[in-house]
């Protein structure tokens, strides 16, 4: 694959050093304890090695329980987060404002209890004093909502989840606007779009990707493929920098993805991890380098809202508008 010039220029004009924090698996039993010694373990790392940013992956403090139907109410209720910060990860947020690094953060989010309570595949965003400064709640849940034995791979995120009430929000922090999302997020268009339209520089995106689909077997080997490419295109149609950060590796039987990358605004895959266990991807990404791709797509000039509207009106596939639905649709 052809490479841009840029990464021979010596001298970069808002560097970020920034890592993409893989993790191995996370057995169903794990201590929080034991899980949070592993994140704080991978942010010693980035601090020796200069980073100002680390990006965890979804679900970061436990297993990914969504795999399973589990029925004991109390166990389920165990992979929760009631309160961020929480004793269990204090040892996180003081290692990392100590070292001076933000991070992202992805974990099982309860609101409130009984039945009102509300749950959540959440994301914060923490500075490097180590305040939230942003949070976002998954939209895009993928999986079935019930218990199906007809699949060979159960994937109950809706079961467990509520989709995100919180849209998808920018964060000014570290010196960059910053937008977040988790895993599946990063195969649908719209999402990356509003953000750049709130001049998201850098989006960070933790995720859990089975290695395989067996009821879709033929894209198993695409698998890859289907991680990159659309948040490939999505750093360049949006010009920003994109780190996306996997727990990889045999989880409980399952094969989980790797290939946690840094993806520049030219699209291309400017860092790769090349392990399955707990591994730290570091890079230094140049913010200016958004510039040139947002000129580019220039969004004030060219794009065309009224012609796209079907986009936000409609959900699914329907009937083809006829001219005058079109013309209508455009006037109105
Ligand atoms: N955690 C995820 O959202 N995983 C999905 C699975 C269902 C394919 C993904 O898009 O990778």
């Amino acid at each position: 694959m052809p490479t841009s010039p840029f990464k021979t220029e010596a001298i970069l004009e808002r560097p970020l050093t920034l890592a993409a924090a893989q993790l191995g698996p996370i057995a169903r039993d794990a201590t929080r304890a034991a899980v949070v010694a592993r994140l704080v373990a991978l942010l010693e790392q980035a601090a020796a090695r200069g980073c100002r940013l680390v990006v965890f992956p979804e679900m970061a403090l436990t297993t990914f329980f969504p795999r399973w139907h589990i029925d004991d109410e109390d166990e389920v209720t165990a992979f929760f987060e009631t309160d961020m910060p929480n004793a269990a990860v204090a040892p996180l947020f003081d290692s990392a404002a100590r070292l001076g690094i933000g991070f992202y953060l992805g974990y099982c989010e309860q609101v409130g209890s009984g039945e009102g309570r509300r749950r959540y595949n959440t994301a914060i965003l923490v500075d490097a004093a180590g305040n939230i400064a942003g949070k976002y709640r998954k939209v895009h849940v993928p999986g079935n909502p019930v218990y199906d034995p007809a699949l060979k791979l159960q994937h109950l995120e809706p079961w467990y989840f509520a989709d995100g009430d919180l849209g998808f929000p920018v964060f000014d922090c570290l010196g960059a606007r910053i937008g977040l999302l988790i895993c599946n997020d990063r195969r649908w268009p719209e999402p990356w779009r509003v953000l750049a339209l709130q001049g998201a520089e850098l989006v960070l995106l933790g995720y859990n990707s089975p290695a395989q689909l067996p009821d879709n077997p033929r894209q198993n080997a695409l698998r890859t493929e289907h991680h990159q490419l659309p948040m490939r295109a999505a750093a360049y149609q949006n010009g920003l920098w994109v780190v996306a950060t996997a727990k990889a590796g045999h989880e409980e039987g399952c094969d989980m993805m790797g290939g946690s990358c840094v993806i520049a605004p030219s699209g291309e895959v400017v860092a790769i991890s090349s392990t399955l266990g707990d591994e730290l991807l570091v890079y230094t990404a140049d913010l200016a380098l958004t510039v040139e791709y947002k000129k580019f797509f220039d969004f004030a000039q060219y794009r065309r809202p009224v012609a796209y509207r079907l986009i936000s009106e409609r959900q699914g596939v329907g009937e083809p508008l006829d001219r005058a639905a079109w013309q209508k649709s455009l006037e109105t």
